[in-house]
């Protein structure tokens, strides 16, 4: 993510044109594509790959990030800007004990302890893509269990159309918020029918053990099919509404993000195209990550494509 009180024109993530050139020219000439860590779907073509094209795989069947590449490149605003912030300076963050409040249009509200939360479900491993809105994407297996589950126990209103979620925030535990870099606390929102699909899940772990802090201990969300900003981290309220919650993206450059998120690689951002992403995986250095095309809804279209049927999603994009 970049922002507009953080003066870097472009992300810092997308692969340097020369780079992406010098590797192409490789690829015409068949050079070694093994050293390279090069992939089938580059290999084929030199233009941008169609997203029709390309059949989703099974995120379970793909080669996984590595735990050190997934908890050692993250963004997490709240410890700074830089990739290797989070991971840096998140020791500072206390997450026990912990409670998230439940509030707005539901039958049941108030504060919870995290246990209370977590008690009745049971967790699961598994294994989603996660697609950042800056252009690269990882394969991480995920413990938790969907959040729809927990929604239904505080048996949510006529009135609840939307969820919202906000992050702890506290100065002295995390120091990106002392910055107006966002507002603060950050916040996120899903629609009903998206915040109960079995896709969305919970999170308390990844890699068969607890997050680590810099990727949202000790409760997130992970949205799959949804830009990486949307899969809030440590989360300490969830609130049933009755208008669309306001995000703390979407307040801060509302031209660049909006409310749904939904990936789509024929909806470019304003500043760069989303039609490929470089997959962070395996033993391969990040600057050399496949490029591999995005697909319509990370790949998970033909789960949720439906949610969204009749809806112009270039005006909600
Ligand atoms: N509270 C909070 N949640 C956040 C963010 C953040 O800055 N603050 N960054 C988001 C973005 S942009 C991405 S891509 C993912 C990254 O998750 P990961 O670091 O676990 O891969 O977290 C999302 N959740
Ligand atoms: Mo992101």
């Amino acid at each position: 993510m970049t922002s507009r009180n953080h003066n870097q024109p472009s992300p810092s993530e997308i692969t340097p044109e020369p780079v992406y050139q010098a590797r192409r020219r490789l690829l015409m000439a068949g050079a070694a594509l093994p050293l390279l860590g090069l992939g089938a779907c580059e290999a084929g073509s030199s233009d941008a790959p169609s997203s029709q094209s390309a059949t989703p795989r099974p995120a379970a069947e793909e080669e996984q990030t590595r735990f050190e590449d997934a908890s050692t490149y993250n963004n997490f605003y709240e410890f700074g800007t830089g990739k290797a912030d989070p991971a840096r300076y998140a020791h500072t963050l206390q997450t026990a004990p912990w409670s998230v409040q439940i509030a707005g249009h539901a039958e049941e509200t108030g504060s919870f302890t995290l246990e209370d939360i977590l008690k009745p479900h049971t967790l699961e491993d598994r294994i989603y893509r996660l697609r950042c809105v800056e252009g690269w994407s990882m394969v991480i297996p995920w413990r938790g269990f969907p959040l729809g589950d927990l929604l239904k126990r505080f048996r949510p209103t006529s009135k609840a159309k939307y969820v919202s979620f906000h992050t702890k925030v506290d100065k002295q535990e995390m120091p990106g918020t002392r910055y107006p870099v966002l507002n603060w606390p950050y916040r996120e929102g899903l629609r009903m029918d998206e915040a109960m699909h079995p896709l969305t899940l919970l999170v308390t772990g990844m890699y068969g053990r607890d997050l680590p802090r810099q990727n949202g201990a000790p409760l997130r969300l992970v949205v799959p099919w949804k830009y990486g900003f949307k899969s809030i981290k440590s989360i300490v309220r969830i609130e049933f509404t009755e208008k669309q919650p306001l995000t703390s993206w979407n307040l801060s450059q509302p031209s660049e993000y909006g409310f749904y998120s939904n990936v789509n690689p024929a909806v470019d951002h304003p500043r760069w195209s989303q039609k490929t992403e470089r997959r962070i995986a395996g033993t391969s250095s990040r600057l050399f990550a496949n490029r591999v095309p995005t697909l319509p809804f990370n790949g998970y279209a033909d789960q949720v494509a439906s949610l969204y049927t009749g809806m112009d999603l270039r005006k909600y994009f």
